[in-house]
């Protein structure tokens, strides 16, 4: 890849283009996803229950592109301008295309994502994911799962992310929550969906 040093010492591949988006850019995108998104507060089924899930989010893709998780089938609502224009610039620098988005809206600190690896069979063998990041800086955290091997990558303001390879069969990532005073971080993460029909 042209972009950026592979920074996985290991078993995949994670580029991270800083700036993708000049802080101006970045700031109105962030102030038109924010307004613009359908952000809704979701809940997944977990040892039994329903719990919350903490931070917002939205889903938007093709039309078939449903996305199933914890035993919720995820329907995508149909893209939006803001979005169309945001994919084709992740696609144009990547040379990868993605069908779908996921958008995750971390209110403050007290806002997290779980360690998790996106390996889910609809994603593929070896899933690309580029993520984009608009708002608070986050710190995003990889660790190896058969090695003691642990990433710390700092994601900030217009920053674009690239996991690619093996990398979410071997690493799982979390943003844990932070006592830091964190502001409103937006987090879209682009993905190809292969549907089950295929
Ligand atoms: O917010 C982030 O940077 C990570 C998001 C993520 O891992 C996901 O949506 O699967
Ligand atoms: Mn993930």
């Amino acid at each position: 890849m042209p972009y950026s040093q592979n920074l996985a010492p290991v078993d995949g591949e994670l580029y991270l283009i800083k700036q993708f988006y000049s802080y101006t850019e970045a700031d109105s995108l962030f102030q038109q996803l924010l307004t613009e998104l359908a952000w809704q507060e979701e809940s997944i089924f977990l040892y039994g229950r329903w719990v919350k899930v903490p931070r917002l989010m939205c889903w938007y893709g093709d039309k078939d592109a449903s996305y199933q998780y914890s035993h919720v089938v995820h329907q995508p609502l149909p893209w939006i301008e803001s979005l169309k224009t945001i994919q084709q610039q992740v696609e144009n620098i990547s040379g990868y295309r993605f069908n779908s988005v996921l958008g995750n809206l971390y209110r403050d600190g007290n806002d997290s994502m779980g360690c998790h690896a996106d390996d889910e069979p609809e994603l593929g063998k070896n899933p690309v994911i580029a993520s984009l990041s608009l708002g608070d800086s986050r710190l995003l955290k990889f660790k190896h799962q058969q090695q003691k091997i642990t990433l710390d990558v700092p994601l900030e303001h217009g920053d674009l992310l690239i996991m690619a390879g093996a990398l979410q069969n071997y690493w799982q990532h979390s943003v844990p929550k932070t006592r830091l005073k964190k502001s409103a971080r937006i987090n879209l993460t682009f993905r190809t969906i292969f549907s089950s029909s295929r």
